[in-house]
């Protein structure tokens, strides 16, 4: 889980790096609280600019109508700040979070818009069309997540381990590929993905891919460690407690009805996403993989992270391809630049193919680690000019 990239069609959001300026809201984020410097705004864009002055990395969120993600802004590290731009054209009470750690539902504060219902401004024709086109892959994409979630469920109850450990990382791909979509449901998303870290050392429950993760791959004490793809004593102590047949099952049967229901609403004819979201799209996913995969704890008890990786740069190549045609257009020398960067990216991925899917993680050494998360860094620089370049600014 990660970033989001998507809202509602009566918003855009958009982040960048720009310095603070006049009207910005000031937010300050500790690891205890979350202040806004003003509680209301008029409708139009409204800019905040976060501050983490707390000891663990934050992010700021706000939400509109059934607590979907109209914008966010991630990865802020102690002492940094962020800039967020929502545009909101219908006045209205909204939330805003602090995620301290970014772990759980955050700390809410309100935001009181008021001011006229504006007309939402529009984007190029040409990226509504490349827009269009990429929604359809989307649902394709739920719709095959929904139909090999159901197989790997069978899988899981009839009690074929062997079989369910063999579709784990298969069935994960398809919501990898689209995971900013996927993460713009805030409730479903974390139901489906969370990992153990999201758990508050098992203060929330458990669900989801990872919980059955853990019942295909049980832990042992020597999996017990500190690094990012280790397993901590408390994880490994209610994987003991708690992880039988009885539990798998009930994780199953809620893992199929979570990602049915997530199928049911990206197939709602008004579903949507964000302009400014799908422009940013392919950033975000490749920094999914070097900001909070890349040391192996998305996958820690089957070590199936290749899986993920793979499908997290396909999704966003199929974004930049349906892009292509304009940033050709506007700067062909980017576009070459991106497409030999994914290949150099897709290359190091495809060396650790195995069959019909992909070798261990855990027998990716450490030099070959860094490696990739340098190429993956590098193709993410290209791929911040994206926005700008597509939406013409
Ligand atoms: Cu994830």
């Amino acid at each position: 889980m990660c970033a989001a990239v998507v809202g509602p069609v009566f918003l855009a959001a958009c982040t960048d790096k720009s310095e603070p300026s006049e009207g910005d809201i000031a937010v300050t984020s500790t690891d205890e609280s979350c202040d806004l410097a003003a509680t209301d705004a008029q409708t139009g864009d409204v800019s905040f600019n976060v501050t983490n002055n707390g000891n663990k990395i934050t992010e700021f969120y706000v939400y509109g109508n059934n607590n979907r993600v109209l914008g966010e802004v991630e990865n802020i590290g102690p002492g940094l700040t962020g800039k967020l731009t929502v545009e909101i054209v219908e006045p209205g009470t909204y939330e805003t979070a602090c995620k301290p750690g970014m772990v759980g539902t955050g700390i809410r504060k309100q935001l009181e818009v008021t001011g006229e219902t504006k007309e939402k401004a529009k984007a190029p024709a040409d990226v509504e069309q490349a827009k269009a086109s990429y929604l359809d892959y989307v649902r394709g994409q739920v719709n095959g997540f929904a139909a090999q979630t159901a197989i790997f469920v069978e899988a899981v109850k009839s009690g074929d381990l062997e079989a369910a450990k063999a579709q784990f990382g298969l069935t994960r791909t398809f919501f990898e590929r689209i995971e900013p979509v996927a993460e713009s449901f805030p409730d479903l998303d974390p139901a489906i993905d969370m990992r153990w870290d999201d758990t508050e050392d098992g203060a929330q429950p458990f669900t989801g891919f990872h919980r059955l993760e853990r019942f295909l791959w049980p832990p042992q004490q020597s999996d017990v460690g500190e690094n990012p793809g280790d397993v901590t004593q408390a994880d490994f102590d209610n994987a003991q407690k708690t992880d039988n047949k009885t539990e798998a099952d009930k994780a199953a049967d809620e893992l199929l009805a979570n990602v049915n229901e997530l199928k049911t609403e990206v197939d709602k004819p008004d579903f949507t996403f964000e302009t400014g979201s799908f422009v940013k799209g392919p950033q975000a996913l490749i920094d999914e993989v070097a900001a909070t995969k890349v040391g192996g704890e998305e996958d820690r008890y089957s070590h199936t992270d290749l899986w993920d990786f793979a499908a997290n740069v396909d999704g966003s190549e199929t974004l930049i391809a349906a892009m292509q045609p304009i940033i050709a257009a506007k700067n062909p020398e980017l576009m070459d630049k991106i497409t030999a960067q994914f290949a150099t990216v897709r290359q190091s991925v495809e060396q650790y193919r195995e069959g019909d899917g992909y070798k261990s993680y855990d027998q990716v050494p450490e030099e070959a680690r860094k490696a990739f998360s340098d190429q993956i860094d590098a193709l993410s620089q290209s791929l911040s000019l994206v926005p700008g370049l597509v939406m013409g600014q």
